[in-house]
C-alpha cells in the first residue's frame, strides 16, 4: 500500500514509503507527473535538493535530504564540491536515500534578488532548473524529482515558481538535442500551497493531449 505507480508507462518503478503527506502520482503526459510527497521517500534517480551556495546542509528540504541520506557522508561529499553559485547545480550520490543521486541547486532568495534587479528572481530560478536537467542528463540521471527550490525560506512567490518550473522543463523536454535523455521529471509536491499552484498551471504548460 505504500508505493505508487507511474500511470501506465513506468520507465522505472517508482515508489514511495511516505506514511504522511501523501498523494498518489498524477501525470500529465507520458514524461512528466506530480504528487505531495517526502521528497526523501521517491526511489527516482535523482532528487533536486533546494540548497545554499555553501552546500553544508540547512533546514526545509536540504535539512530533511541530509538526514535521510544518513551520517555524514553526503555532507563530506558536498564540502568536496566547494560551494554552488545561485542558479547552478551540482551532483552527488544519494548514500543511504532511496534516490541514487541528489542534484543540489541553489535557488535566489527572492526579496534580496528582487531589490537587485526585478528581473533577477526569475532568470535564476529559471537557471536551477535548466542546470539541474542538464547535469542530470549528462550524468545519466533518466527519472528526476524536483523540490519546490526557493519557494520555502527564500520566499519565491509559489504560482510564480510553479510556472517557472514547467515552463523550463518543457523547454528542455522539446528540445531535439536532449530528445530521449530524460524519461520522467516529476515535480515534488510538499505544502497544499504548491499543490493548488500546480494543479492551476500545469495544465496550462502541459495541455491535455
Ligand atoms: N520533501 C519535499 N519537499 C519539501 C520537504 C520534503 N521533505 N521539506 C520541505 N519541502 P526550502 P528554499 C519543500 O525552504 O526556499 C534551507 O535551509 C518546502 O515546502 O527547503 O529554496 C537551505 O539550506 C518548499 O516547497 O528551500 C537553504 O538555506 C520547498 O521544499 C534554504 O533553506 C523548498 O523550501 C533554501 O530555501
Amino acid at each position: 500500500a505504500s508505493s505508487v505507480r507511474n500511470g501506465s508507462h513506468p520507465p522505472s518503478p517508482i515508489t514511495s514509503s511516505s506514511a504522511t503527506h501523501r498523494s498518489p502520482i498524477q501525470s500529465l503526459n507520458d514524461k512528466v507527473s506530480y504528487l505531495k510527497d517526502d521528497i526523501t521517500k521517491l526511489k527516482v534517480d535523482g532528487i533536486v535538493n533546494a540548497a545554499n551556495r555553501a552546500l553544508e546542509g540547512g533546514g526545509g528540504v536540504d535539512g530533511a535530504i541530509h538526514r535521510a541520506a544518513g551520517g555524514t557522508q553526503l555532507l563530506d561529499a558536498c564540502r568536496e564540491l566547494r560551494g554552488c553559485d545561485t542558479g547552478d547545480a551540482k551532483i552527488t550520490p544519494g548514500f543511504n536515500l532511496p534516490a541514487h543521486r541528489v542534484i543540489h541547486t541553489v535557488g535566489p532568495v527572492y526579496g534580496m534578488e528582487y531589490r537587485r534587479d526585478p528581473s533577477r528572481p526569475e532568470q535564476l530560478l529559471r537557471s536551477c532548473y535548466r542546470r539541474s536537467l542538464e547535469v542530470a542528463a549528462e550524468r545519466g540521471v533518466r527519472t528526476l524529482a524536483f523540490s519546490c527550490v526557493s519557494t520555502g525560506i527564500y520566499g519565491y512567490p509559489n504560482e510564480d515558481a510553479a510556472f517557472i518550473a514547467a515552463d523550463e522543463v518543457r523547454t528542455f523536454l522539446l528540445a531535439p538535442e536532449n530528445a530521449g535523455k530524460i524519461d520522467r521529471v516529476i515535480f515534488c509536491l510538499f505544502q497544499q500551497v504548491d499543490v493548488d499552484a500546480y494543479v492551476k498551471i500545469l495544465p496550462q504548460i502541459f495541455p491535455p493531449t
